[in-house]
């Protein structure tokens, strides 16, 4: 029998969760009662108002990185003191964020505590994080964060109980105190989830049919396990088509963001003549996806477009998609598939929080964002794997080469050229006077002409959620050109030094002679324009990004 203690605390005034929850350098969350502090406030936040968390259910789960077991022990032992009945734990402590999503649905858990910085680095020296989604599955809401927040603001006390270590390494029942603590595999719900919503049957034609070739980067991180189980054992590709396939606490001191950039082996696999038909990754925490042809790249923005125009061909989306939401800076390609289908587009702001509403409404089917975030009404999460087997699914139906399949797609809606150039660990003081210089001149930016170009709009994006009125301010400073093209500003939320400027370049060219070129070359006026319009040089020093996707 364990015994409930109550220790004393003294709250810590940077708990403010960003775009997905609170990140911070594992070294600070390694502070005496950092942790406990701030899951105190979430249980403080949420506790229903009759009966606590008797009779409640609480998944927990992360990414495997640095202090992911530790930190996991904290919060069981937390969630006994604070009277759960019971907590669904991934065996070794490992959910990737997609699974964590699923596992909260399926079992109607009370919520649940996920373990991730993401994409961002992890070990010692390196990021940690943690968030909190709702019974629906997905992430807390902004009312909820900032409750959250307030809490850990006045936090006295927390309670643990005085126990000895929880095995997590064996599925298994347990018993903490009045708690039972179920371990779960971690792969087997989200794996039967994928089988409801995709054709394995014609997946595994086309991986083990013919000569066709995929290959998967899990990149060290959670989704290795995952791509074993689903692409190789349940779908029959090859050994070997999985990359990295071994989760790491340090993630091999890579950096698990699926771009092109941190993915050599699998950028060379699907290069030159003998490259793989399809190529994918996923980052730290399984939720984001990359996906590749031979010698091809697809935009993220693309490849939401792609799936919408293309969802009837998997039997989860057989009778048709009710609508589509992307984030604001995400390019407009969905918004012209949306157009040819009759249904609906939202426009939301940046971080996956803000599709809950949609999704559980019914009036979203599929949503995404530029950051390699894809995901529908199966889940509350973007998910990585899911994409990939979306694809894999289109790929085995239509029989043709992605590169294919992009460039028809191009011919009929036009092509949206895109990127987004980021500016990373510049001073904080340095980029909010940036963007609350250039906040200061939107008004007066209507009308101007630059060269080709003229601006039509431009303004601070605001939104209003349109299923409980909700309002979100200051999302992104967008200029709007005449003809459709656009140039965004906005602060991400989801690093852990200094700032990072996102800038996010966006044109449309109908012209099917001229959709090949480089982005880079293609939106080489809007480029130099956005350096222009917010003197990124004179504010920050820089001459150029230091990310380009
Ligand atoms: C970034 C992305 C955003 C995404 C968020 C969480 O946020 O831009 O689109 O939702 O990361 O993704 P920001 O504020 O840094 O721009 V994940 O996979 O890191 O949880
Ligand atoms: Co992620």
């Amino acid at each position: 029998m364990s015994v409930r203690k109550t220790i004393a605390t003294h709250p810590f005034g940077d708990q403010k969760p960003g775009t997905s929850g609170l990140r911070k350098k594992v070294r600070v969350f390694q502070q005496a009662n950092y942790l406990e502090n701030f899951v105190q406030s979430i249980f403080d936040a949420t506790r229903p108002g009759n009966g606590g968390f008797a009779g409640k259910t609480l998944v927990v789960g992360g990414d495997g990185r640095f202090y992911n077991d530790e930190a996991l022990q904290t919060i069981i032992k937390m969630a006994a003191a604070n009277d759960f009945e019971r907590v669904i734990a991934g065996r070794d402590g490992l959910l990737s964020t997609p699974a964590a999503s699923c596992i909260i649905r399926k079992y109607r858990a009370f919520g649940g505590i996920i373990l991730s910085a993401s994409h961002n680095p992890g070990g010692p020296d390196a990021d940690f994080g943690i968030k909190f989604n709702g019974a629906n599955g997905g992430p807390a809401s902004e009312e909820l964060t900032a409750a959250i927040f307030a809490q850990s603001r006045r936090i006295e006390q927390y309670y643990i109980a005085d126990s000895a270590r929880v095995d997590l390494g064996r599925v298994g029942d347990r018993q903490l105190g009045g708690m039972q603590i179920e371990v779960i595999d971690p792969v087997a719900d989200y794996a039967a989830l994928m089988e409801q919503l995709f054709d394995f049957e014609r997946i595994r034609e086309l991986l083990t049919g013919g000569s066709f070739r995929l290959q998967f980067d899990a990149m060290n991180a959670i989704t290795g396990p995952y791509a074993h189980d689903i692409l190789e054992q349940t779908l029959g590709a090859p050994p070997g088509s999985v990359l990295r396939g071994q989760p790491l606490p340090d993630f091999g001191g890579e950096h698990p963001d699926p771009n092109p950039a941190h993915t050599p082996e699998l950028q060379r696999l699907t290069s030159g003549r003998d490259a793989a038909d399809f190529g994918a990754a996923s980052d730290g925490d399984g939720d984001r996806n990359m996906i590749l042809g031979a010698n091809f790249y697809v935009t993220p923005s693309d490849s939401l477009a792609l799936l919408a125009a293309n969802a009837t061909l998997a039997p989860g989306y057989r009778d048709g998609i009710a609508g589509v939401a992307r984030s604001m800076p995400t390019s407009q390609a969905v918004d012209r598939v949306a157009k040819s289908l009759g249904i609906p587009c939202f426009e939301t702001p940046t971080g996956w929080k803000f599709f809950g509403n949609l999704l559980d409404a019914g009036k979203i089917t599929l949503c995404g964002e530029e950051s390699f975030g894809t995901g529908s009404d199966h889940v509350r999460e973007k998910d990585g794997l899911w994409a990939v087997l979306f694809w894999l699914n289109l790929l085995a139906v239509r029989g043709e080469p992605v590169a294919d399949i992009v460039r028809r797609h191009w011919q009929q809606y036009g092509r949206d050229y895109y990127t987004r150039h980021d500016y990373e660990a510049v001073a904080s003081d340095a980029a909010q006077s940036l963007v609350e210089t250039l906040r200061g001149q939107l008004g007066a930016l209507a009308g101007q002409r630059f060269g080709n170009h003229e601006i039509e709009t431009a303004d601070d994006f605001g939104y209003t959620d349109p299923v409980d009125g909700s309002q979100s301010r200051q999302q992104g400073l967008r200029i709007l050109l005449r003809g459709g093209a656009r140039i965004i500003y906005r602060l991400s939320g989801t690093g852990t030094e200094g700032a990072t400027l996102r800038v996010y370049i966006e044109g449309h060219e109908t012209d099917p002679a001229r959709h090949n070129q480089d982005p880079q070359n293609a939106l080489a006026e809007l480029i130099d324009l956005s350096h222009r319009l917010a003197r990124i040089e004179h504010f920050t020093g820089r001459g150029s990004p230091d990310v380009v996707t």
